[in-house]
């Protein structure tokens, strides 16, 4: 049977097998070290040349032989099954490589090439190491919301109308009839708390964002949940504070490896993240900078660095809440400030310079929902399907998103978006440089 690469240590002085990738061959007279990669990590085989012959990088191999302790020189602290090598006594070729077109071990890309030939970049440690903490990180948000006691859903991804507002939203030909890509699950978010009062959904989100950004996909994961019987829209904030400091210490304690090869550290959250109205956040910006962006409905990606800078400057934290978008900006379905109407009760999350949650309580009540609509243009008709959760009875609810990509570029430090999606899409590429049509 086949044994994992990172437990051979287990088997000193035994007869195994292990399958996987040659790394990297050397080569000393007689003796040929093989570094083997499988899922895993790493692990030293020792070859006498003769059985050897011919194995090249990527090389797909079954190799047996006895795991036998390294001579103390030769250990090595970095690899995991650094102390320890496979001497081999058959190796089979289970199948061979083509040349590669370069080393996959030191990737020296452009980011364009980088996607290009992503199937065999993603085989290089580092680049899989920022998928095993996005895994670490949807697994968090996962674990902390059945902790929460909400119910995962699977929301649909063709859906008969925008949610989102604006014209970022993909049209799809169904059967000769309209229909879109889902920009998010907001409607059947919320359509559920009427049935399971907490949910909560991993899913993709498409966005056809015209424009080419360090911080914008077309197809992105989405973190979303949606909670009914608040009490506060403060509940909300609560909930997402909770749910980031989880990915935080979560990814901190299970993804040591992972962090240290990116020199990535998490960031420390002692007691509350702070929070700003967005008015308040925009006469900072002006005493900091002399930039008068009093009258934006939001903030452009050069205040949400500067306002993170202050946050970490004044209040020793690397996130910041953002509160109190103008009602005319956010979309439709968002809940106004009891206090001034032309405002939202609705937050942003900034972490190191960028916007990786949004979130707030929503309009409940159906007529004011309808009345809404017509105000931002949208005819409630559309909404019909919809509406019908509201219109027998929704508690008092909100929610908010995570972008998974962000909060994994953010994490490890990236500097572009399309390094934390697996396979990016954006305006130039679906897996491949899109060509203009003739
Ligand atoms: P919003 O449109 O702000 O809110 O999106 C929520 C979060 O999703 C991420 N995000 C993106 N990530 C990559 N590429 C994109 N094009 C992109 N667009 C958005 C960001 C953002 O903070 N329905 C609301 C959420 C809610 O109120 O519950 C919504 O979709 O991290």
């Amino acid at each position: 049977m086949r044994v994992l690469n990172i437990e051979t240590k287990g088997y000193l002085g035994k007869k195994i097998k292990v399958a996987g990738w040659v790394n990297s061959r050397r080569d000393h007279g007689k003796i040929v070290f093989l570094d083997l990669r499988d899922k895993s990590g790493v692990l030293q085989v020792v070859a006498h040349s003769k059985i050897a012959e011919g194995i090249k990088e990527e090389d797909v191999l079954e190799v047996e032989g006895e795991v036998k302790e390294r001579p103390k020189e030769m250990i090595n602290p970095k690899l995991e099954t650094g102390n320890v090598e496979l001497k081999a006594e058959k190796i089979k070729i289970l199948v061979k490589s083509q040349k590669l077109p370069f080393d996959i071990k030191s990737l020296k890309l452009s980011l364009p090439k980088l996607l290009d030939f992503r199937p065999l970049t993603l085989r290089n440690e580092k680049q899989r190491a920022i998928f095993r903490v996005q895994r670490e990180i949807i697994d968090s948000f996962r674990k902390t919301m059945k902790n929460l006691g909400f119910f995962e859903f699977e929301a649909p991804t063709i859906v008969a109308s925008a949610t989102e507002g604006g014209a970022e939203v993909f049209h799809v030909d169904y059967f000769d009839k309209d229909a879109y890509l889902a920009q998010s699950p907001q409607l059947y978010k919320q359509i559920l708390v009427s049935v399971f009062e907490r949910v909560f959904t991993v899913c993709k989100a498409f966005r056809a964002e015209p424009s080419i950004t360090t911080r914008h996909l077309t197809e992105y994961i989405s973190l979303d949940c949606e909670m009914g019987f608040i009490e506060s829209w403060e509940d909300l904030m609560e909930t997402c504070e909770i749910v980031v400091k989880n990915i935080f210490s979560d990814v901190e304690r299970n993804c040591k490896k992972e962090l240290e090869m990116w020199g990535a550290k998490i960031p420390e959250i002692k007691g509350k993240i702070p929070r700003l109205k967005l008015r308040e956040a925009q006469e900072i910006i002006l005493k900091r900078t002399g930039k008068d962006k009093r009258e934006n409905p939001d903030l452009d990606p050069e205040d949400e660095r500067e306002i993170c800078n202050y946050a970490k400057e004044k209040f020793n934290c690397e996130l910041v809440f953002i509160t109190h978008f103008p009602t005319s900006k956010r979309p439709f379905y968002t809940f106004e400030d009891p206090e001034n109407s032309e405002y939202t009760l609705s937050f942003d999350l900034l972490f190191r310079g960028l916007e990786i949650v949004t979130g707030g309580q929503r309009i409940n009540d159906y007529k004011y929902l309808v009345k809404k609509m017509k105000r931002f243009k949208l005819d409630p008709k559309n909404f019909k399907y919809y509406l019908q959760a509201f219109k027998y009875g929704m508690p008092p609810e909100g929610g908010f998103a995570i972008g998974a990509e962000r909060i994994t570029k953010q994490i490890l430090g990236l500097e572009n978006i399309r390094e934390a999606s697996l396979f990016p899409r954006d305006l130039q590429r679906v897996d491949i440089r899109l060509k203009k049509k003739k």
